[in-house]
């Protein structure tokens, strides 16, 4: 394990579910971070907890990924300390409802291709220029089962998510030749309060998602992200699926009851 001490890390969506867990285990081997999010009150009690628990450093960005003045001028005015950024870790995304593609909402596809396309692109244009500037950095997409296989229902948020999938594969491209390291980690069934986006508060709908199975955990997949993070600089993992014992496919989920 390669140490990642001090290493300036930015993570979006990093106020709850999968982003948080990641800033908590980044935070624990000692990596200085950069936490974005929209909501500053949550994102205030991330912070105060990875001060308390690891005396990390931390700089807030109250900050929606899809809105691309803010993300440029949010990054454009980091401070000095903060400037060098080594690991990007694009998490912020969300899907909005499962319906038929005919019947659809188009407010939801909007959000959905705003913040899980736009913004993932918004985010690493900012950031990708100076690691390329200084030959090194990674950049860590947290795509989706979602992106690999297409679901009923799932149309657009699949589509995000496989957009992602080819983003990743061609920034790897794109970077060819430079030490610069480009990951995946696609999960499957995690549970978070991703379904209670998904399904605007409407906690029964969102509880039926994990009923009777054992769902992944956002630690699990934190871990993995950090796993990525800490391999020697000669070693890339690529595209990471992963997914919870209790299922085979996106669609096939052991349920007991
Ligand atoms: C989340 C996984 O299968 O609910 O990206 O779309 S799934």
């Amino acid at each position: 394990m390669v140490s990642i001490q001090d290493r300036i890390v930015v993570i979006t969506g990093a106020s709850s579910g999968i982003g948080a867990s990641c800033a908590k285990m980044f935070a624990q081997e000692g990596a200085s971070l950069i936490l974005a999010a929209r909501r500053k009150e949550k994102l205030e009690a991330v912070a105060a907890e990875l001060r308390a628990a690891y005396d990390s450093k931390v700089y807030l960005l109250e900050m929606d990924v899809s809105d691309r003045n803010l993300v440029a001028s949010s990054f454009a005015s980091l401070p000095k300390f903060w400037r060098e950024v080594d690991i990007l870790v694009n998490n912020a995304g969300l899907s909005r409802g499962m319906d038929k593609l005919q019947s659809g909402d188009i407010q939801n596809w909007e959000e959905m291709i705003d913040t899980n396309v736009k913004g993932l692109l918004y985010v690493t244009r900012s950031l990708l220029p100076g690691m390329v500037e200084r030959n090194q950095g990674h950049i860590i997409n947290i795509g989706s089962i979602a992106g690999h296989q297409t679901y009923p229902g799932g149309n657009v948020y699949c589509a995000t998510k496989a957009a992602v999938r080819a983003l990743t594969e061609g920034l790897k491209l794109d970077l060819f030749g430079t030490p610069i390291r480009v990951t995946s980690v696609d999960p499957g069934t995690v549970e978070t309060d991703f379904s209670q986006v998904r399904f605007r508060g409407d906690t029964e709908k969102a509880k039926q998602v994990y009923q009777g199975m054992n769902p992944l955990t956002p630690d699990d997949i934190a871990e993995i992200v950090v796993f990525c993070a800490t391999r020697p600089a000669n070693v890339n993992l690529s595209e990471i699926l992963v997914l919870a014992t209790d299922q085979s496919s996106a669609t096939m989920i052991n349920r007991r009851s």
